[in-house]
């Protein structure tokens, strides 16, 4: 340290040209500080105990008093600019450091924005919702429930057999866990549990009749299992079943129904619709629905689109309904279906890829 700042060498009396070359060579040592470290080591040189300034004060005393005077004025002229320039370079380098921080630290205002990308609905989910709409406003209440289901509402309560292929490990996916009754749980193989569910939660207000309800009129739409897998099946799809269950609901009414929904779904009158004479243990008697397109690229074939019938006595009698008093009809249709006919999708699979270059024709 003491190396570092030696004392600077001038004579005890200096001349005002000394005193400028001292300031001078302050000025210059000061600028070339390149940090504050560096400036208080030059700063030592000149105004330190030992320092060119200090020194210079030191020898006055040996002066005689009128050139001690003027002597004296003159070094501290001196050395006020001296310690002015230190000022001076601590502040300038105060500010670069400043700067250099500000700089680093600094965000590009103008740069522009990374963009949100927002996510769109799913074709299955903007069909599921539309079904929705379309049946609320034919005067249809909405069900929810469970997933996974009981043995009862699953099969027994729709009139399924003990040996019906559909209760088969074959054909439904089943649970290692046990209902009430000791029989596997399974995933539902249709959504008809929640129309069982929705019509039992009503049945007492349905008995009561005109003082409580008059109809169930209710769709359940959701997920669905099969152990079924190809180009046309997926063990999971979704399902919408309807059901309108009064004192006097008839075929009409299906027909009448599910014409005015293709109408809707398809924006179009343009299309006819049959029944087809068919078999479900739920219904008695039951029919496949078809319908045909009398204009666009489907023009003219008849298309199966749905299940249906007039729900089964034993059926109504689970519903803890008189099926005496109160009959109807059920329809179960696929979502994924009435989606690939409206969009032209010709491969179930497709929905369930999950590649953006096809989902993305949907938003
Ligand atoms: C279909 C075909 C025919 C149906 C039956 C019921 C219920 F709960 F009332 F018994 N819901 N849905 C039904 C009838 C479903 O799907 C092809």
């Amino acid at each position: 340290m003491a190396d570092l700042i030696a004392p600077y060498p001038m004579a005890a009396d200096s001349s005002s040209q000394d005193l400028d070359a001292l300031v001078a060579e302050a000025r210059a040592r000061f600028a070339a500080a390149a940090d504050g470290t560096a400036l208080e080591n030059e700063k030592a040189r000149f105004l330190g105990k030992t320092g060119a300034i200090t020194e210079l004060l030191k020898g006055l005393g040996k002066l005689d008093p009128v050139v001690k005077k003027s002597e004296g004025a003159r070094i501290n002229v001196a050395k006020a600019a001296i310690e002015a320039l230190l000022t001076a370079r601590r502040e300038a380098l105060a500010n670069a450091q400043l700067e250099a921080k500000l700089s680093a630290e600094a965000i590009d205002v103008t740069l522009p924005g990374r963009g949100l990308s927002t996510g769109g609905i799913h074709p299955v989910m903007r069909t599921w919702r539309r079904i929705e709409e379309i049946f609320r406003s034919i005067g249809f209440d909405v069900a929810d429930g469970p997933e996974i289901e009981t043995d009862w509402m699953s099969f027994t309560a729709l009139n399924n057999p003990e040996n019906h292929p559909a209760r088969s490990m074959q054909d439904t996916f089943y649970v290692d866990i046990n209902d009430a009754e000791g029989r596997p749980l399974n995933l539902r193989p249709h959504t008809s549990p929640m129309q069982v569910r929705y019509a039992r939660m009503h049945a007492e207000r349905m008995r009561a009749g005109t003082s409580g309800m008059t109809d169930i009129k209710v769709i359940a739409p959701g997920r669905t299992y099969r152990i079924d897998s190809d180009a046309t099946h997926s063990p999971m799809f979704h399902q919408v079943e309807g059901l309108w269950l009064g004192e006097n609901i008839s075929f009409a009414d299906l027909k009448g129904v599910y014409t005015a929904f293709l109408n809707a779904f398809f924006e179009t009158d343009a299309l006819s619709v049959r029944f087809r004479p068919s078999y479900f243990p739920f219904t008695e008697p039951s029919a496949e629905i078809d319908m045909r397109f009398e204009t666009g690229p489907l023009a003219g074939r008849w298309l199966e689109i749905s299940g249906s019938g007039q729900v089964h006595p034993s059926v109504v009698a689970n519903f803890g309904l008189d099926p005496q008093r109160h009959i109807g009809f059920a329809f179960g249709s696929g979502i994924e279906r009435l989606a690939m006919l409206r969009y032209g999708i010709d491969d179930l699979r497709l929905f369930y890829e999950g590649d953006l270059r096809f989902l993305e024709q949907f938003q």
